[in-house]
């Protein structure tokens, strides 16, 4: 399969693992999960095809493993906006996380912090190099580092999604350092 099909194939994944099952009538179990034949059929059905042996190629090769198949179903590890529980354990977060984002945003940040915005939760990285990856989808990046030490001794719950972005509810701008 060449790279422009499994991109195509990724984004199509995306889009109705995350954010609109309903546009090709498929319903997301509470956690997120789909029978992976159903979601084949109802592709298939909504004109676009793609084989089992594709569907594997794109979830193994991933470039950032955003889809996870366990049990014959499969779901979107992160970046959901319909309401799922990913039913993730809260977990300690290393001292430091990284947030990318642009220029742009970065008045309304310092004022009201990190909000989820159209997903369920704020993502953040492990490394800089991440992060700035992240911001770079908009724009000149701009990497905000956050106090996530002091966050979790204050009480707030950090998650970890299978393919390592920590999520979080919101950071208030207190635990933001800024560049
Ligand atoms: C910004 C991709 C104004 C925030 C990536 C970001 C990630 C605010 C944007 C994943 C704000 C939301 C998530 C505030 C946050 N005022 N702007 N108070 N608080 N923002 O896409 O973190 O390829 O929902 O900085 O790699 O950019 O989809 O979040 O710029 O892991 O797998 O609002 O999406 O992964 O944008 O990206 P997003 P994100 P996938």
């Amino acid at each position: 399969m060449n790279e422009r099909r499994m991109i195509r194939i990724s984004k199509y994944l995306s889009k109705h693992l995350r954010h609109e099952p309903e546009r090709i009538g498929i319903t997301l179990d509470e956690h997120g999960w789909v029978p992976v034949d159903v979601l084949l059929r109802a592709a298939a059905d909504h004109g676009f095809t793609i084989t089992a042996a594709e569907l594997w190629q794109v979830v193994e090769a991933n470039d950032k493993q955003r889809y996870a198949i366990e049990d014959g179903r499969i779901r979107a590890s992160q970046g959901h906006s319909v309401s799922v529980d990913l039913d993730l354990p809260v977990l300690e977060p290393p001292e430091v996380l990284y947030h990318g984002t642009v220029g742009r945003f970065v008045a309304a940040i310092k004022e009201e912090g990190l909000r989820p915005m159209n997903r369920h939760h704020v993502h953040l990285s492990p490394d800089r190099g991440t992060a700035t990856r992240v911001g770079s989808r908009r724009g000149v990046p701009v990497v905000l580092v956050v106090a996530a030490g002091a966050m979790h001794a204050d009480g707030h719950a950090f998650r970890r999604s299978a393919n390592g972005v920590w999520l979080v509810d919101q950071v208030p701008p207190g635990y933001l350092r800024f560049p």
